[in-house]
């Protein structure tokens, strides 16, 4: 969301892709072998040669500025204790998947810093655990759900989305979740609420940019409508490539809607309110001309600083169409009609 069109240093570099299947394919892997990471080194050794390639292609294939330092990507992601299971319905063809180091050092997290490749640094120290959600509002019963609740109550499911940036990036990000419509089945809200209202970490001590930039109304709050809160595209995301999601993507738990622009993706949810009106929402409240409560992407609306009837794919500049939708008219046209 920063007001200049940042110029990535990376420009121009190679094409490098992590094949997903890889990645998947380790996990079945370890899962079948019923070893944890810890014992993976070994295994590989022999049987894994493509594995360890990728993840040291994916390594070299840093710009120097995005090559992982004393940072959390040296030191992946904890894998989830249950399975994941891919959704097929959800893929993306015409596009390659992003390379997880850049997913995970290219971020928007205004409570850390405008930077974005200075998030992921400024974020390592974030306490995750234990983590609760505050569930108020109109919904039968009030109350504090613990995080590890859902994350054991549901099945993880893992979905291939298009993630599009008003800013006019883009990425492919196999993320990890639960559909949100069954989180929000269990919490149960009452006939009455039209609208689901996000709220999001307000921790100054562990967030640097709530302390330097006081002029934001923190903390970061988000809203849907019931129907596209309900939508089957509308993922609670918990992780991203396998992985337990990074504290730079909004750990441990945050919102993709992947036809509506990345601000509408809350990261480090705690506070999920069912309302009967339309909630408010950060961006809309600081500039209402330039973000709109609905912000789907449109590439035939521009923004007064970007054109969004294109998007240059990260981090190798790639420029390409905007779909109406980001190519999801086919789940939620409906929703508009
Ligand atoms: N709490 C919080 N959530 C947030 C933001 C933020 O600054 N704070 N930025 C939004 C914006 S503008 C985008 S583009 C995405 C970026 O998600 P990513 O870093 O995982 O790509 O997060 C969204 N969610
Ligand atoms: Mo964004």
């Amino acid at each position: 969301m920063a007001n200049i069109l940042i110029k990535p240093p990376w420009q121009g570099r190679e094409r490098e892709i992590t094949p997903e299947d890889v990645y998947i394919d380790r996990r079945r892997f370890l899962r079948l072998m019923g070893v944890g990471s810890a014992g993976m080194a070994g295994l590989m050794a022999g049987c894994g040669d493509t594995v360890v390639n990728a993840q040291q292609a994916d390594k070299e294939a840093f710009p120097p500025s995005l090559k992982p330092t004393g940072d959390p990507l040296q030191s992946p992601m904890p894998a989830f204790e249950q399975a994941v299971t891919r959704n097929p319905a959800f893929k993306v063809e015409e596009r390659e998947l992003t390379p997880y180091a850049v997913a995970a050092k290219y971020n928007n997290f205004y409570e850390f810093t405008l930077e974005k490749e200075g998030v992921a640094r400024l974020a390592a120290n974030l306490t995750t655990k234990p983590w609760s959600i505050e569930v108020t509002g109109l919904v039968s019963e009030p109350r504090t759900v613990d995080f590890e609740e859902i994350l054991k109550k549901f099945p993880l499911e893992e979905r291939i989305y298009r993630f599009r940036c008003v800013e006019a990036w883009a990425m492919t990000v196999p993320w990890v979740g639960i559909p949100l419509a069954k989180v929000i089945e269990w919490l149960g809200p009452d006939p009455k609420a039209t609208h689901v209202r996000f709220e999001t970490l307000n921790r100054p001590e562990e967030m640097p940019g709530i302390v330097s930039q006081p002029w934001y109304p923190w903390p970061y709050y988000e809203g849907l409508r019931m129907d596209e809160a309900m939508n089957e595209m509308t993922l609670l995301a918990v992780g991203m490539y396998g992985k337990v999601m990074p504290n730079q993507n909004g750990a441990p738990v945050r919102i993709i809607t992947p036809w509506k622009y990345g601000y509408k993706s809350p990261k480090s949810i705690v506070k999920i309110e069912f309302t009967d009106s339309q909630p408010k929402t950060f961006w809309n409240d600081l500039q209402p001309k330039e973000y709109s409560f609905l912000s789907n992407v449109e590439p035939d609306v521009p923004h007064p600083r970007w054109s969004q009837a294109s998007e240059r794919l990260i981090p190798h500049d790639d420029r390409v169409k905007t779909k109406p939708y980001n190519g999801y008219g086919e789940w939620v046209a409906k929703l508009y009609a």
